[in-house]
């Protein structure tokens, strides 16, 4: 199938389709029976993950269930700690734990030349994704942005106040960079490769830049966003990528105007009148579902789909989540959701 004819690529490229394509993040997940089946089979995420033909398999599995427009790959943003050689550990109802940086001297022992051979299993879970999705999915590829992995690779997990990195990027600004400076080249070395082994589409997660203030958000997620996609402009030109900037409110504006990003993806706090107005006359738009409407389901869910639909849909728009599946949503609501979408716009005439 030519590639014009999918459409999350259509989208990228600036068309407004009368049905706009979907996706969710985290789509592949504990929510699915199907994959916490397979998960068993894998005591350690990270193994899972650098499992081919089960990354695969579970990449494939809500697509099987919902045809969503594009497929994403099956992996996590904390490969490239790992990768760089820092001690990763995904903990069995904690998250991830990894051994935390505290100095200059802790970047320095890091190294990216080893990225590419210990991330081929990732490598070939793409190249074999883009030969067993269906002709009109597209595969989304994907990284953490620089800010949002030192803050694992800091803190040493998720959920704390993120006072170490707050203080070594406040105190130490030079010292910070370097890490930051690292993971911009290993990331746009390591999304090269998603893309030369069959990544139609990148998303870069910048989870944590809400925390930031207006200076340290140019400086530690916009700076270094800029600088991948420049990067990878030059190693694959054409590649379209999604920033996700969680949590940044009106300063996503700023986000879409100086990185160059090809479309950015809103978390359910951003208002949809604003997200319209301000953001899709400048790129793509991706969004944004609460995902606890989406847990409670029923006519709340099947007006909030409808009323995000109704206000994004005049423009570039691709259907999403504000924040990734969570574990307790009922299967059949995401079934619904692409009953909507599918259907829509004559979904909009059976809804009051
Ligand atoms: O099976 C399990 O119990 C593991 C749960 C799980 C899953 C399914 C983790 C651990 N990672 C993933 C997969 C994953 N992670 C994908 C797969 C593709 C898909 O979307 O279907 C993606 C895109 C990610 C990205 C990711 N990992 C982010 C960015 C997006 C976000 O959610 O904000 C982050 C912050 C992570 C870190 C991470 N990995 C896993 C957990 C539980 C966490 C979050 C830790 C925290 O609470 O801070």
């Amino acid at each position: 199938m030519s590639l014009d004819k999918k459409r999350m690529l259509r989208t990228l490229n600036g068309e407004t389709l009368a049905r706009p394509p979907f996706w969710l993040m985290r789509q592949a997940g504990r929510y699915l029976p199907e994959y916490r089946e397979v998960r068993k089979s894998s005591r350690n995420f990270l193994e899972f993950c650098y499992t081919p033909d089960l990354a695969v398999e579970v990449t494939l599995q809500p697509l099987r269930r919902y045809a969503m427009d594009a497929a994403i790959l099956f992996c996590d943003i904390l490969v490239i700690p790992d990768a760089l050689g820092q001690k990763v550990e995904f903990r069995e109802g904690e998250g991830p734990v990894l051994e935390p940086l505290r100095s200059l001297a802790d970047i320095k022992k890091l190294t990216c030349e080893a990225m590419p051979a210990h991330l081929a299993p990732v490598f070939e879970t793409v190249k074999r994704l883009s030969q067993e999705i269906p002709g009109d999915t597209a595969l989304i590829g994907f990284a953490g942005a620089p800010w949002t992995v030192a803050v694992y690779m800091v803190e040493g997990r998720g959920g704390t106040d993120c006072s170490n990195i707050r203080k070594w990027a406040d105190e130490a600004p030079e010292d910070f960079q370097a890490l930051i400076d690292l993971l911009v080249e290993t990331t746009a070395d390591y999304l090269t490769l998603q893309v030369k082994n069959g990544a139609e589409i990148i998303q870069l997660f910048d989870s944590w830049a809400g925390i930031l203030d207006e200076n340290q958000f140019r400086r530690w997620s916009i700076e270094p966003t800029k600088q991948i996609i420049e990067r990878l402009r030059k190693s694959c030109p054409g590649v379209p990528v999604i920033g996700f900037p969680r949590n940044v409110g009106k300063r996503a504006e700023m986000f879409v105007t100086e990185t160059g990003v090809d479309g950015v993806s809103l978390d359910q706090d951003q208002p949809l009148d604003w997200i319209a107005e301000t953001l899709q006359p400048k790129c793509t738009v991706q969004g944004n579902l609460d995902n606890q409407v989406l847990v409670a389901g029923g006519q709340e869910l099947d007006r909030a789909v409808i009323k995000i639909l109704q206000t994004l849909g005049n423009g570039p728009f691709i259907f999403n989540l504000g924040h990734g599946v969570v574990p307790e949503t009922p299967p059949e609501h995401v079934g619904r959701v692409a009953e909507l979408i599918k259907g829509w716009p004559e979904t909009a005439k059976s809804i009051s």
